[in-house]
């Protein structure tokens, strides 16, 4: 059942904290799941007025859902319709039954809010052990984690996962990246969960203090909250001698914790027995064939302080249906792509940040550090600069390396992406580091 840890160990000895519903016949799943949306259909209907006149609009109720394909006929929620009911319009239950709140940071508007009942909080436990447990952990270990605590659920999610599982945590937030690796190397942390940025700064702190990664007992993160590259994942592997795991959630949700990697790596396991999986096609809506790239969307199937139903999320990802090696039956979503609002049209060419960190990234000389500057020219046509950070020794080095460089990465871009890119070399640590989520994209254009 949940909230009771099996801890068995599959064929490769890495655990599954689940294994009841993490290895659960796909049949069986299927009837967990159309049960908890029935009923889930039925509380929204009864307890949410903004559902209930979204459903009364399309002429649907529980009655109507057969089958996990009728989902189809249900109502989208979108972060439009999240900031319109701020702070309390999606709440499902009585207030006081709530316990804790957290929201989004969000650039623009009102922050998005999601409201946990006792229960919510131990769904949420549940899935960040299973999520910290794919990636190895267990109570032997010592988990620095340094997402931010507050209103982001990075580090209270990371913390719950830990503690369920027995392991030692350090609370340390994200920042004071001097205190963060004297306790690293004092503590003996084994296991790091932080943004990859955070990660990759860090190692370029210690690198700069003289202090060798590799003599540390730290062997595993968590890693999330933000798009990163299969590259950026060899790099801070590399850096910490540590195996690195991509972790992917959002607040509505539940925060991290919906879906993780595990030993092979091939894909994210969504908790599907909580959260129910679609993509769709952005443009029309519509459900599309298993394996085709879309956006995708969540139900919460169990939650009870402020349930979804078909959350578009914006992130762009497709199902990956093959057996896992693990032993795990959850479906997978392939790493993340980008966001639908991310994507960048240049010159009418749709180009994801993403694309250029995993072109990048292959090019020796260059620094994990980069910001892509768009404009409109005087010509009305978009411009596009990167600006990149070279390692410390080229830069020393007379120009000609430095020109040949340039031209290599734009000669990379033109190829990989189909647009001219200007490149600006910028010597090391020009860049704006951060110690949460990082900004890639500044877009100047009045559009
Ligand atoms: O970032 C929750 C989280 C915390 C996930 C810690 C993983 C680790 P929000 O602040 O609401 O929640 O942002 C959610 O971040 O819709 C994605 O666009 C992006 N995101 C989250 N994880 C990943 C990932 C947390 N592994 C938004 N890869 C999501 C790429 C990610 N993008």
């Amino acid at each position: 059942m949940i909230g009771l840890s099996c801890e068995l160990k599959n064929k490769a000895g890495a655990m599954i904290y689940n294994v009841e519903y993490e290895c659960m016949e796909a049949g069986e799943r299927k009837k967990l799941q159309l049960a908890n949306l029935k009923n889930l259909v039925e509380i929204l209907y009864n307890r949410v007025p903004f559902y209930r006149k979204k459903m009364a609009a399309l002429g649907v109720s529980s009655r109507d859902i057969h089958s996990l394909g009728d989902i189809e006929k249900l109502p989208f929620t979108t972060k439009d319709d999240l900031r319109e009911l701020y702070p309390h319009g999606l709440l499902a239950c009585p207030k006081d039954r709530i316990v804790e709140v957290h929201m989004s940071s969000g650039t623009t508007g009102k922050p998005v809010v999601d409201e946990y009942t006792q229960n919510d909080i131990n769904i949420w436990r549940e899935s960040m052990a299973r999520t910290m447990a794919a990636a190895g952990c267990t109570r032997d270990d010592i988990v620095q984690n340094c997402y931010g605590y507050g209103l982001f659920t990075g580090g209270p999610g990371a913390h719950y996962g830990a503690m369920t599982l027995g392991a030692e945590v350090l609370p340390m937030s994200s920042g004071n990246t001097a205190r963060q690796l004297m306790v690293m190397q004092d503590f003996g942390s084994t296991m790091l969960t932080c943004t990859p940025s955070y990660a990759l700064y860090m190692a370029e702190e210690a690198a700069d203090a003289g202090l060798d990664l590799h003599k540390l007992p730290i062997s595993k993160g968590c890693f999330g909250a933000e798009p990163w590259s299969e590259n950026m994942r060899k790099e801070i592997e590399g850096r910490y001698g540590m195996k690195a795991y991509d972790i992917y959630g959002l607040t509505e949700i539940i925060g991290p914790g919906v879906s993780f990697e595990c030993e092979a790596q091939n894909g994210l396991h969504i908790n599907e027995d909580l959260f129910y999986p679609e993509i769709i096609d952005p443009e029309s809506g519509k459900i599309l064939p298993r394996g085709e790239k879309g956006e995708l969307v969540f139900t919460t199937l169990t939650k009870e302080g402020t349930p979804l139903l078909r959350y578009r999320t914006r992130d762009i990802t497709y199902f990956i249906d093959e057996p896992c090696p693990c032993g795990r039956t959850t479906a997978r979503m392939h790493r993340l792509f980008g966001r639908t609002d991310d994507m960048l049209i240049i010159r009418g060419v749709n180009v994801f940040p993403s694309q250029i960190e995993h072109a990048l990234f292959e090019i020796e000389g260059t620094e994990p550090a980069y910001l892509i500057v768009v404009s409109r020219g005087v010509t009305h046509l978009d411009e596009v600069e990167l600006q990149v950070e070279v390692k410390k020794d080229l830069f020393s080095d007379e120009t000609k390396g430095l020109e040949a460089l340039r031209a290599k990465i734009e000669n990379v871009m033109k190829s990989k992406l189909q647009i001219a890119v200007k490149v600006k070399l910028v010597e090391p640590k020009t860049i704006e580091r951060s110690i949460g989520k990082a900004k890639r994209v500044i877009d100047n254009r009045q559009i």
